[in-house]
């Protein structure tokens, strides 16, 4: 029998020990979600809506519980926790609306009726990272259930405590036996066996581009759907006619918020070079006060880095000789923590101006103009998120519409939203997750003629 030991990001120390699926066990839980199919797909519309409207009650009722397990099991601030559960509860209640709403189209043709279907696609195997565990997987079980899949969810390894129990909460719901199952496991082992195994009709996957061109790779032999969701080197393009004073305060949380640990992090800040100068003095400021402590307090904006081998892989990034700008601070004592650090490269070929750091690292560059401010925001392999900051309407059009990203904001750092799509241009990612049209990702559809000649 395998299990892994979790161990908590703030303290160091051990926190509880969980077996971890084989490949046989997979199997099982696999067969049951594929036999729990054929039922769940002929439940009612508005029943379905019933069942994920209580699950979301429950998920909501549980909100705090749920937050204070990702605080143990992830380091995640408090704050940012409960917002994380409240977002899959927001989720499920948004998707809740739509079994009543699965419209097939009705589409004139000669001599009948031709009519499409929105069918679901049986088991919905999906991959989640460690660095945002509840939002990643309910951005993918909520419309999965919706639209009448069956749904086996593959946490990843180091952090499965709130995907468990939201296993549970699914259960006290009243969704039936077998409809949503969560498996602890490796990827290696239990992600490996949903991209081979037939039964598993999608896989929805979120993590590194690495391994999501390897599941691409799989999925390919048996021509199974799949979404992507994978790495970002956001740009955060400050232009000089923007509120400088607004920009820079909000600059830390758009790349330390969850320790730089996110897809979205805007990782590289580029400043007109005319309000250079000015932008470092103010963001120095910024983030420097930004505070870094034990994320169980309401007052923290930043907590550790996930494991002890994933701070050495960030530490990498920051050799003694990095061009070190500035520095926030970090808590004395155990944990994995790393501080809030800017980087002033030289040139665009430094590694941590490149790469995804994935931990508190940014690096600040200036452009020229417009066409600059373009091209060296498009000068990466991804293309997730980011943003612009400008008075000058047009040309914040102009920008937003020049950047090869899926989510961008102006004059703000947020980038999602449960009822908007997301998701990545490039290496970034394939299809969009949320928002009004995630449901035909989750779904086939039927094209059926009547003839009314005979
Ligand atoms: P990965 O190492 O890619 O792991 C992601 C998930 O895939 C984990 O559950 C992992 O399981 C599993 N996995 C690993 N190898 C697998 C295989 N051969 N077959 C099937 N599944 C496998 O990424 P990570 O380090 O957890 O997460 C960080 C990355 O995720 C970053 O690059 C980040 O940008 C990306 N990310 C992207 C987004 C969006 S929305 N675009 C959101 C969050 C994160 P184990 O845990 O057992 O290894």
């Amino acid at each position: 029998m395998t299990t892994y030991t979790i161990i908590s990001p703030t303290t160091g120390k051990p926190v509880q020990e969980l077996h971890l699926a084989d490949i046989f066990e997979t199997d099982v839980i696999i067969e049951k979600a594929n036999r729990a199919f054929q039922s769940w797909r002929l439940v009612s519309p508005g029943d379905r809506a019933t069942l994920l409207r209580r699950f979301a009650a429950i998920v909501e009722e549980h909100n705090e519980e749920l937050a204070q397990l990702e605080v143990l099991n992830s380091g995640h601030t408090i704050g940012n926790a409960r917002w994380e559960a409240g977002n899959v509860a927001n989720v499920l209640n948004y998707y809740s609306a739509a079994p009543e709403r699965l419209f097939g189209r009705q589409i004139p043709v000669p001599n009948g009726i031709d009519i499409t279907f929105k069918e679901p696609l049986g088991v919905i195997g999906i991959i989640v990272p460690w660095n945002f565990p509840m939002p990643i997987a309910g951005w993918g079980f909520g419309p999965a259930l919706a639209a009448g899949n069956t749904v086996v969810l593959k946490p990843a390894e180091v952090t499965p405590l709130t995907a468990i129990r939201l296993g549970e909460l699914a259960l006290e719901a009243g969704i039936p036996e077998g409809v949503f199952n969560v498996i602890p496991g490796k990827g290696s082992i239990v992600g490996e066996r949903f991209v081979t195994h037939p039964a598993v009709r999608k896989i929805v996957f979120t993590g590194s581009t690495e391994v999501g061109k390897h599941i691409m790779q799989g999925c390919a032999n048996q021509v199974k759907r799949l979404t992507l969701e994978l790495g970002g080197k956001s740009a955060n393009v400050i232009f000089d006619d923007a509120d400088l004073e607004k920009a820079a305060a909000g600059a830390p949380g758009a790349v330390f918020d969850n320790a730089g640990q996110d897809c979205c992090a805007r990782s590289r800040i580029l400043v007109q070079r005319s309000v250079f100068d000015r932008f470092m003095e103010l963001f120095e400021v910024a983030v420097k006060a930004f505070r870094v402590e034990d994320p169980a307090l309401d007052t923290a904006e930043m907590g550790p880095l996930i494991t002890a081998a994933h701070l050495a892989r960030v530490k990498e990034y920051v050799p003694s000789d990095a061009p070190i700008a500035f520095q926030g601070s970090v808590p004395a004592g155990d944990g994995f923590w790393f501080p809030p650090t800017v980087l002033m490269p030289k040139s665009t070929e430094d590694r941590a101006y490149r790469e995804e750091v994935f931990g508190p690292v940014v690096s600040v560059m200036a452009f020229e103009d417009e066409a600059d401010a373009i091209r060296l925001a498009n000068d990466s392999e991804f293309g997730l998120s980011g943003s612009i900051w400008s008075r000058d309407i047009g040309r914040a059009v102009r920008v937003s519409r020049g950047i090869e990203a899926g989510n961008l904001s102006v004059n703000s750092n947020s980038s999602v939203r449960y009822w908007t799509p997301f998701g990545g241009y490039k290496q970034s990612g394939l299809g969009r997750e949320l928002g009004p049209d995630a449901l035909d990702a989750f779904t086939e559809t039927k094209n059926v003629f009547f003839d009314t000649q005979i």
